[in-house]
């Protein structure tokens, strides 16, 4: 429906509410022939008919025995401009309404708030309808919301896993619910994956590279392609080997210790979904660790987070994190150990 014909309509429904209907425009000359006429919208007085009983229940009964109240005609003008036409069942002739070009109400926000909005994609000055938000911004909201959790319940596509050349291992983890209510599970491997892992992979690497849809599926998609080419080719630059990387399905940050531990890894590089907000449901992070074992503390670990197109982007955050790994190995340690060391 365009615009024009939704302030059409809501100005005869305001009309008609306030009995205004009586009131000609000047534009009420034009009265289109019967050829002309193609009825787009019919308005029945729904509320109550004409014994005062309420027939909204039976849409079929209002069609055939009450006569709208307004009924709306699409007409093609001669200069093919669009003419809407009204009547209603109070009245005997035809009324056709100026058309005013419906538009939103600009919202008023302080010269502050326009400059902090500049910075930010925050919902701040959004303004409200009465106490409400307005639709458009309740709207955005609503598709924000949506992303986040197909982001969440999404999951990493066979094709993304077999372009990126690694196998799939699974956590104690068994379905979606039991992820997000059990954290303590996703931090450590089912018994098949260390298994596999121990099979599949080199052991006592420089530099293990690991990735997990964590909390969403859509920043593996989204950002993981570039970030792990750029990475690798950084860590190349530098001389630094990598050992083999694989993908964890449903994986948290701290199952870096348990696979630290078991392939001896002297730095860990774990690319995992964040989870989603509702700014972007597709941003991913990469937390490091030196020397990963099971019962490392969090203040050892680091986190470059926001990596999306909309934050830091995917290709770049690769090869900066290529030097971060480097400063690792060269201080041999990271996190707040490494802050100390470098002083
Ligand atoms: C949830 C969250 C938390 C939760 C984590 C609890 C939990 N069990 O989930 C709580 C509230 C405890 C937390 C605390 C902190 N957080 Co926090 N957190 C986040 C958030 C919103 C999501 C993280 C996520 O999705 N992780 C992925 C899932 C799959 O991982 P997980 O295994 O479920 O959870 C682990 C990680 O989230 C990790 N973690 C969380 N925050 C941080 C911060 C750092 C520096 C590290 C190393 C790890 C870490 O700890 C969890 C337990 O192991 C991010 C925002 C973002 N955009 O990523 C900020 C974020 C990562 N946190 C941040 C910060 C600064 C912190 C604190 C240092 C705050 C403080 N001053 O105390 C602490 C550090 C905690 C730590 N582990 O070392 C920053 C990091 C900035 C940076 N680049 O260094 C972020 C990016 C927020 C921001 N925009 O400022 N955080």
């Amino acid at each position: 429906m365009n615009e024009q014909l939704v302030s059409m309509i809501t100005q005869l429904v305001m009309e008609k509410m306030g009995n205004n209907a009586s009131e000609k425009s000047s534009h009420d000359t034009a009265v289109p022939t019967e050829n002309q006429k193609e009825t787009l919208i019919k308005f029945h007085n729904t509320v109550a008919n004409a014994n005062g009983t309420d027939e909204v229940a039976n849409p079929s009964i209002i069609e055939q025995s009450i006569e709208p109240l307004i009924k709306l005609y699409h007409t093609e003008s001669s200069n093919d401009e669009q003419s809407y036409y009204s009547t209603s069942n109070d009245e005997s002739t035809y009324t056709s309404v100026p058309i005013t070009e419906f538009k939103f109400e600009e919202d008023k926000v302080s010269e502050s708030v326009q400059a902090a909005k500049k910075h930010t994609p925050a919902r701040i000055g959004v303004g409200r309808a009465g106490t409400r938000p307005k639709t458009k911004t309740w709207l955005k909201f609503r598709l924000d919301h949506a992303a986040a959790v197909d982001a969440v319940y999404g999951e990493v596509t066979e094709e993304l896993l077999q372009k990126l050349e690694v196998f799939q291992v699974t956590t104690r983890v068994s379905d979606k619910e039991e992820y997000i209510t059990r954290p303590d599970l996703g931090r450590r491997l089912s018994e098949e994956a260390k298994t596999l892992i121990q099979a599949k992979c080199t052991k006592n690497p420089k530099v293990q590279i690991i990735i997990s849809n964590g909390l969403s599926a859509s920043a593996i998609e989204e950002n993981v392609q570039d970030v792990y080419l750029a990475l690798q080719q950084s860590l190349r630059n530098l001389n630094i080997e990598i050992g083999t990387t694989f993908y964890i399905d449903k994986g948290r940050v701290a199952l870096m210790d348990e696979i630290g531990e078991l392939l001896q890894a002297e730095v860990i590089v774990y690319l995992i979904g964040e989870r989603p907000g509702l700014v972007s449901a597709e941003s991913m992070s990469a937390y490091i660790c030196y020397q990963p074992r099971i019962g490392t503390v969090e203040a050892d670990r680091m986190v470059v987070s926001n990596i999306h197109k909309g934050g830091i982007p995917p290709l770049e955050a690769g090869a900066y994190l290529g030097t971060v790994v480097q400063k690792i190995l060269h201080y041999k340690a990271s996190g707040v150990g490494l802050v100390a060391k470098e002083g």
